[in-house]
């Protein structure tokens, strides 16, 4: 099927077929099947980007942008079509407002710094939520040092974990230069209302960045419908490689930011003591890129659009509920976080008095990879009262079957700790 190709309807996909295209899922771990519930963390990898990793690397293997022989411009045709196909992965305006980056965080670090040492200045404020990931509230802290801004966050909703939004044109009142928050959260399961949350701040002039880690693999991302000023995402949670992500920046934004790193590729020219830049996108992308992380996170997008992402945000959300359901019937012996409707496919949970390393390791002992932490998100934690959760993270892959022996080993769990 070719990427053009309409995704099929959803009740047409065999959702458990698709397991034969992850090699990974096809093992046995401590002996029992694997049933891989990490998918927050990083997702697998289907066979269509694994060849094209192998393909890339025993075809066309070169630098980028400075060659003039055959490879070289192979590829650079492909680390660009990879862009271009970004683009329309985003629906973003044009290539020119694609940066390839390491991932999530590395996207958010470079407008910390390259926009954020332009614009913000001592006493602004810099508007975060109360589930940002780590990596959404440590580069605006470093950000907030250097130039004397202040950091406030929209507050949640108690266990629920929905965003006060009836606090947020409050919270965007005088001095805010710019409002960052996620659009799902990786330990909640909360989907944001982002595009109707940018569309508030915008209206005050504000500058808005939208973390993506979490939803771009699992549901259409409209950058333009979204109206943020930013996104940024990570290859690796969405069938790619790892190493390799995207920012969006609008190009008006991006034209007037300086370069965030320096070194080969981002000069037009240098001297003993100046230079000058490329104009975006190039700008921000010093040094040899990731190139077949790119090729590899093209021939991801392709495969999650012959599926379809409004099939797999919808199947996602099945399977969410699914396990929220299953999970809520242990009754008093779980603590589940996050909305009870409305939410993406994962569930962070406690069982009564048994650490979440615990049942992590205990799950892994029988082949149900979980994890257990503060999932980096020690802000939330304390809000929460809790110092780690346990939580199953769920992809398109994985079955109701799986979810129905999760639920089992969670039960064995409780018996063995006597909980
Ligand atoms: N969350 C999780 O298990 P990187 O590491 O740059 O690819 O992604 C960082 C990141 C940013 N925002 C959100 C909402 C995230 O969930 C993550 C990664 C992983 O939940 C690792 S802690």
């Amino acid at each position: 099927m070719s990427p053009t190709t309409p995704p099929p309807a959803s009740g047409t996909i065999d959702w458990s077929a698709l397991r034969a295209d992850f090699p990974i899922l096809h093992q046995q771990v401590h002996g029992q099947p694997l049933i891989y519930l990490d998918n927050a963390a990083t997702s697998q990898k289907p066979r269509a980007v694994l060849e094209a990793l192998r393909l890339y690397y025993e075809r066309d293997n070169a630098n980028v942008h400075r060659g003039i022989h055959e490879l070289s411009n192979r590829a650079t045709t492909a680390f660009e079509a990879a862009r271009t196909r970004a683009a329309q992965f985003i629906n973003a305006r044009s290539a020119d407002e694609i940066i390839f980056t390491r991932g999530t965080t590395e996207g958010i670090n470079l407008v910390a710094q390259a926009w954020g040492s332009k614009n913000v200045k001592a006493g602004d404020t810099i508007l975060l939520t109360e589930m940002e990931h780590h990596s959404n509230i440590v580069p605006w802290q470093l950000l907030a040092e250097r130039t004397g801004a202040k950091l406030a966050y929209l507050p949640i909703t108690g266990d629920i974990g929905l965003l006060d939004l009836a606090r947020l044109d409050e919270q965007l009142g005088s001095g805010v230069k710019l409002l960052a928050l996620t659009h799902i959260s990786n330990s909640l399961g909360t989907i944001n209302p982002v595009a109707d949350i940018c569309a508030r701040a915008r209206k005050r002039g504000i500058t808005t960045l939208v973390d993506a880690a979490q939803s771009a693999g699992h549901r259409p991302i409209d950058v333009q419908e979204i109206g943020c000023d930013f996104l940024a995402l990570s290859g690796h949670k969405m069938c790619g490689p790892t190493g390799i992500g995207i920012l969006y920046g609008r190009q008006e934004t991006l034209e007037t930011m300086p370069p965030y790193q320096g070194g080969g590729e981002m000069i037009l020219n240098v001297d003993f003591q100046r230079s000058t830049w490329k104009q975006p996108p190039h700008r921000f992308e010093a040094g040899t890129p990731d190139i077949s992380g790119a090729v590899g996170l093209h021939a991801a997008m392709d495969y999650l659009d012959q599926i379809g992402r409004h099939n797999i945000a919808r199947h996602d959300q099945e399977l969410g509920a699914y396990a929220y359901a299953a999970l809520s019937r242990l009754k008093d012996g779980i603590r589940l976080f996050g909305p009870h409707i409305g939410r993406a496919g994962l569930v962070s949970f406690l069982l009564k008095d048994v650490h979440a390393h615990d049942v992590v390791t205990v799950a892994d002992q029988r082949g149900v990879a979980l994890r257990g932490g503060h999932h980096c998100n020690q802000p939330l934690m304390r809000k929460l009262g809790v110092e780690s959760t346990a939580r199953a993270s769920f992809y398109f892959y994985n079955t109701t079957a799986e979810i129905d022996r999760f639920v089992e080993v969670l039960g064995e769990i409780q018996k063995f700790f006597g909980a």
